[in-house]
């Protein structure tokens, strides 16, 4: 496989910016030196994990793991310990690494520390040499404090991510993302959009999921271009970096358009920074109709829809030149096989807008599979085609129109994903709940918001609801906490003893 990242070698810009993070700076030369330096002590190990903050140490720990072909696990550093225990219990990391001024939990203590470093010492002018002595490294950097880049790994299959993601019950999976599979996907990005080298992106996403990660870090350093990362996601950071600042996309979840929405009326220089952009794009959940309305009433401009998820990357996208169409997340993006799949496993070729099926989708872009889990793999596939559990119908052109999920145990909330099933789980072990059953509602801020259905264990003095959000908070992760809790004398349950959810008041 090629360089994952050409600009880092030969023949590029070295004085090009490559990431700006708050205060922190690097161009693709410093980017070489920091990540090259860091990837030669990783080299060999069989997983890292990087305590993956929104700052540039995590951009530098990441792109030395893909330059070492050394799988990459992002830890969320809000992690409740429950969660943290069993993602590092999963994915056996050999190593963390993290910023040298963060504070790591316990949970963290029997995994050995490595200090990202962002300008290791050893500035100077940078010259390229081809591997002729079969050194191993093909990309020798040399002057005063020589940075070498190790020779990437030559098979694509090798893994360079694993992030965990929720499912219906039970604790998240790890999904493995190969080189092949993320470069397949942002490549096809780069088509659909015209992303290249010239392009600014913009975006405060967290930098442990697919959006963040994948789209927002790696995609703009393959292409050559430039991340800035608002650390925090603020109305006035997106004014400011994609304004004056220059930035040429944006990437966030409905949420962060939501807010960008209410935030437009009586904000001229807000209105100036979208409408100036040249893309801005939503993606994790849909974006209403009502805030593309507002959005585009206001700037003038359309927000572009994809459609992606964990295991599969990205799927479809809107694409920008061709017209507005709120609702869709568009067509298949290159190489990228979709159908929709009756109830009874036949496939539908109906594009009448209205005849329902399962997404399933194959290509290059797809998973290798859940760590350490092959019955879950399996279980995941038709064939060669992945099972996403999302329900959608065919507009006559084509584009997908997304309806709902086939899992009502899962929750999307502020564009994460989120079981019910380990909620519940997580409120159980509270001392004061004796049954608890967690639902989703529409939110018009978070898409929908996690309620939480509780039977304490004594009725004169339940737990509060801030006591049981805390609890979910330090356990798993404060987007997983309930933002609404509902005390019941008892869970409605069928003759079998199983909760039915949609018998709960106001509910189903
Ligand atoms: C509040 N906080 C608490 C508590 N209450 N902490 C501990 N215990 C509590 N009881 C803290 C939070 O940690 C946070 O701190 C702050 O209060 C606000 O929390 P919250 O209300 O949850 O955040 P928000 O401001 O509402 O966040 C909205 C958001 C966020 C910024 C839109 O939801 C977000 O970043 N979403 C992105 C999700 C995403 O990237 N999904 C991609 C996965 P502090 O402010 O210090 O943090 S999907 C994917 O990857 C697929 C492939 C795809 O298609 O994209
Ligand atoms: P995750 O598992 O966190 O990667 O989330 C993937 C899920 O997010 C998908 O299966 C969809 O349900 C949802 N999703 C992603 N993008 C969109 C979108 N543009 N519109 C609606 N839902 C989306």
């Amino acid at each position: 496989m090629s360089a994952f990242f050409p600009a880092l070698t030969a023949g590029a810009d070295p004085g090009r910016t490559a990431v700006r993070c708050g205060a922190d700076t690097l161009t693709y030369e410093g980017l070489a030196r920091a990540a090259g330096a860091l990837a030669d002590r990783i080299a060999g190990a069989e997983r890292v994990a990087v305590w993956a903050t929104s700052g540039a140490h995590t951009v530098v720990a990441v792109v030395a793991a893909l330059l070492a072909g050394v799988p990459a696990v992002p830890l969320n550093p809000r992690t409740g310990e429950r969660e943290l225990a069993h993602v590092l219990g999963d994915s056996t990391p050999s190593a963390v690494l993290a910023g040298p001024a963060d504070a790591l939990p316990a949970g963290l203590d029997g995994v050995s520390r490595i200090d990202v470093d962002l300008a290791p010492a050893g500035a100077g002018p940078v010259r390229t040499v081809p591997d002729a002595v079969g050194t191993g490294h093909d990309d020798v950097r040399t002057g005063p404090g020589p940075v070498l880049l190790p020779a990437e790994p030559d098979d694509p299959e090798v893994p360079a991510l694993v992030v965990y993601t929720s499912g219906t019950t039970g604790p998240p999976k790890g999904v493995v993302l190969s080189r092949r599979a993320v470069a397949a996907s942002l490549d096809a990005l780069a088509g659909a959009w015209s992303w290249t080298a010239d392009d600014v992106l913009v975006h405060a996403l967290p930098l442990f999921h697919v959006h963040g990660l994948v789209l927002g870090v790696l995609g703009p350093l393959r292409r050559g271009g430039e991340l800035r990362h608002l650390g925090a996601f603020s109305v006035e950071g997106v004014t400011r970096e994609l304004g004056a600042g220059g930035g040429t996309m944006l990437f966030g979840v409905p949420t962060m358009y939501h807010r960008l929405a209410d935030a437009l009326a009586g904000d001229p220089a807000l209105t100036g920074a979208l409408a100036g952009a040249r893309l801005l794009v939503s993606g994790s959940a849909a974006l209403p109709v009502h805030d593309h309305e507002r959005i585009t009433a206001a700037t003038g401009r359309t927000v572009v829809e994809r459609y992606g998820m964990t295991e599969t990357l990205m799927n479809t996208s809107v694409l920008p030149d061709g017209g507005p169409r709120p609702g869709t997340v568009g067509v298949p993006l290159a190489g990228v096989g979709l159908r929709l799949v009756d109830d009874d496993g036949s496939v539908l070729g109906a594009y009448d807008g209205e005849t329902v099926g399962e997404v399933q989708v194959r290509g290059p872009n797809l998973f290798s599979g859940y760590l350490g889990r092959p019955e879950a793999t399996a279980a995941a596939f038709d064939g060669d085609w992945f099972r996403t559990g999302d329900m959608a119908v065919r507009d006559p052109d084509g584009a997908v129109r997304l309806v709902g999920r086939r899992a009502t145990d899962l929750i999307k909330s502020g564009g994460y994903k989120i079981g019910a099933g380990e909620i519940e789980n997580a409120l159980l072990d509270h001392p004061g709940v004796r049954e608890a059953a967690v639902t989703g509602e529409p939110d018009p801020d978070l898409g929908e918001r996690i309620v939480a259905w509780v039977v304490p264990v004594d009725p004169g003095s339940p737990p509060t609801d801030a006591e049981l959000a805390a609890h979910v908070a330090e356990s798993l992760a404060p987007h997983k906490r309930p933002r609404v809790v509902r005390h019941l004398d008892a869970l409605p349950r069928n003759d079998m003893g199983k909760i039915l959810k949609k018998a709960l008041p106001g509910a189903g």
